[in-house]
């Protein structure tokens, strides 16, 4: 649950690295499998090869994942499963004789990473204006967030189930038959921890079943417990076509990302001989066999320690706790699901940013804390492993940081 600074401080993670860190820092049996791995098998190609590890990891991954999301590509990282997950979709429909499916419908404050798909489907402002004219042909959702009606909710918010509706809206403007997918953050992370409202999820997959587009959950951020379940997919009982993981999949130990789709994708590729390439994409470090041993240790810690219940059964806890911020001077909002938690800062005059900035540098520096900051919202998503003191300690220390830049 700890860093180490050189000086030797003990600073608490309360971000579980950068999302990732699930089962907590330098575990002993992926530190173990990691080392073993190295002497065994360092590297082996993806392209025309494999190794076994690859296919014991993509059969332990499908096993968590609802419905028939039953076959994995594996990549090197959030970003590249965005990109790969919007390549396949855009490829699946070209394969089936409907290539007028081009356009790929994200969502506004959406995060899915820094690729050209990614920003592109992406909503985060400053990470698109700096680079041109992005991907052509894409439309986003509005976000589903309002202060207004939603504030100091804990878990799904009752009001924004409707907002789902402006898909209908987005297909009424382009016609379904020029959509190729929506991708979503089940509950969006980077932007500020936006839980879905209540309802959305599933209106999403409703209109996307009605009009033949496919529907993308990016889990990079809810994948492998951080909503108290393997993936978010399970919690809203919602399934998507294609789902992106990453982050969570080895704790963070070894750089990793992957698309799980549902077999109707995977055959629809799978039909010509042997020898013709059925999808043009891939990474010389797809299914690294140090990533493949990283994760298929963390996936035996996950399990053996229940760390998706853990997570869940310590819910309602984390987010008391979390709450115990409101009423502190400057607080707006806050907003948690899972062990996740987003802390809105009022933003000082002519300084946006800097109240939020010097909240991170205090937690660091004064109280030995790491937590995230987006502008002046916090956030908190400790590893699973956390206990409840820690959860207590790790809110302490947030006030205190709030007292502190009011
Ligand atoms: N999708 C989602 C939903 C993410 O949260 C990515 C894709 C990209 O993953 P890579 O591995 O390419 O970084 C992410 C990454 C933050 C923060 O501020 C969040 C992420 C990365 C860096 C910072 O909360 N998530």
């Amino acid at each position: 649950m700890h860093y180490f600074t050189p000086e030797g401080r003990a600073v608490l993670d309360g971000l579980a690295g950068l999302w990732c860190s699930n089962a907590g820092h330098n575990r002993d049996s992926i530190v173990a499998a990691i080392s073993r791995q190295a002497a065994e098998l360092d590297y082996a190609p993806a392209f025309h090869f494999a190794h076994p590890k690859a296919f014991a990891l993509a059969g332990r991954v499908a096993a968590l994942s609802p419905g028939d999301l039953n076959r994995v590509f594996f990549c090197n990282s959030g970003s590249e499963a965005v990109d790969t997950a919007l390549k396949i979709a855009l490829a699946y429909h070209h394969v089936r004789g409907e290539g007028g499916r081009t356009r790929l419908i994200g969502r506004e404050r959406g995060y899915h990473g820094v690729g050209f798909g990614g920003i592109s489907v992406g909503g985060i402002v400053n990470n698109r204006k700096f680079f041109g004219t992005l991907l052509a042909g894409v439309d986003h959702l509005p976000a589903t967030y309002s202060r207004e009606h939603q504030a100091f909710t804990k878990g799904e918010p009752e009001w924004g189930g409707h907002l789902a509706d402006e898909l209908e809206r987005i297909v009424a403007l382009h016609g379904a038959s020029t959509i190729a997918a929506v991708i979503v953050e089940p509950m969006a992370g980077s932007t500020g921890v936006l839980p879905p409202p209540k309802g959305y999820l599933q209106r999403l997959r409703a209109i996307c079943d009605r009009h033949g587009i496919l529907l993308i959950f990016d889990e990079v951020i809810t994948g492998f417990g951080r909503l108290g379940h393997a993936f978010a997919a399970e919690r809203y009982g919602v399934t998507p076509d294609l789902l992106c993981f990453a982050k969570g999949i080895n704790s963070g130990a070894v750089p990793m990302g992957g698309v799980l789709v549902d077999e109707r994708l995977y055959d629809a590729f799978m039909q010509g001989p042997e020898h013709v390439i059925e999808l043009f994409h891939g990474y010389t470090y797809s299914a690294h066999p140090l990533a493949c041993a990283a994760a298929l240790a963390a996936l035996d810690l996950y399990r053996d320690e229940d760390l998706f219940a853990r997570a869940k059964r310590l819910e309602p806890l984390f987010a008391d706790a979390a709450m115990t911020l409101k009423g502190l001077p400057g607080v707006l909002d806050i907003r948690t699901v899972g062990l996740s938690a987003g802390i809105d800062l009022a933003p000082r005059p002519n300084a946006a940013g800097e109240r939020g900035y010097e909240a991170m540098d205090r937690a660091f520096y004064d109280e030995d804390l790491v937590i995230r900051v987006t502008g002046d919202t916090l956030a908190v998503a400790p590893p699973l492993i956390v206990s409840e003191a820690q959860i207590d300690e790790i809110f302490d220390k947030v006030a205190r940081v709030i007292r502190a830049v009011a």
